[in-house]
């Protein structure tokens, strides 16, 4: 994944545990790279070990820290030079979520080495929709659950997320059931 990904994970470990726990967690992951630059392709490998040493660091769960992390991305990547992206995705979460494909798009435009998921909307109704996630990727479920409830902070509207499908149980794809309410 780009290097934005790891910088990220660098930021959110450091504002909230400080640079000595980073130090720490860098130094369990046993990486090549000291530091990361968002716009070059790293191996997902790498965002991988990360996550497993800051559970070992932190003692919290893989998944915790993923879901923490999508949370953080959303304000992340609006904070970070995307923010004009961000904007022009939707107004609100249900048509963010709608416009995720276009955003990963334009993204995409710039660096061809992204490799988005893809997100689909269906049963949309005032108060919720199911959120259809598929991915070349395995592992991130946790993170996109963290990720849509990051998009309800950004949009002031509460957020229950429930998964109904899922592909290590045998599914085509990842399935969300988002029930939402602005605030
Ligand atoms: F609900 O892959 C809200 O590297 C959501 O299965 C979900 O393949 C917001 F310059 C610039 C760059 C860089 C901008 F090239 C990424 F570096 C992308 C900014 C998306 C904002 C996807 C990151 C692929 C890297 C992936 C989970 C799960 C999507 C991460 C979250 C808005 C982003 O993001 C999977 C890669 C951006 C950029 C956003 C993503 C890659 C998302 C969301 N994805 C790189």
């Amino acid at each position: 994944m780009y290097g934005l990904v790891n910088k990220a994970i660098e930021e959110m470990v450091c504002s909230r545990f400080g640079k000595n726990t980073w130090q720490e967690i860098k130094q369990k992951a046993e990486l090549e790279v000291d530091v990361f630059i968002s716009m070059e392709a790293y191996p997902d490998d790498i965002t991988h070990r990360l996550v497993k040493a800051a559970s070992l660091v932190l003692g919290l769960s893989a998944a915790e820290i993923m879901q923490a992390f999508g949370e953080y991305w959303v304000q992340y990547t609006a904070e970070e030079g995307y923010g004009e992206l961000m904007d022009m995705s939707g107004d609100n979460l249900p048509e963010f979520l709608e416009n995720l494909d276009n955003l990963h798009a334009r993204v995409g435009i710039s660096f061809p080495k992204l490799m988005p998921p893809s997100f689909e909307c269906t049963d949309i109704k005032e108060e919720s929709l199911n959120l259809h996630y598929r991915s070349s990727r395995e592992g991130l479920t946790s993170m996109v659950m963290g990720l849509v409830k990051g998009l309800g902070k950004r949009f002031n509207t509460k957020v229950d997320i429930t998964q109904i499908q899922s592909r290590d149980g045998g599914a085509d794809h990842d399935e969300f059931l988002v029930k939402y309410k602005p605030q």
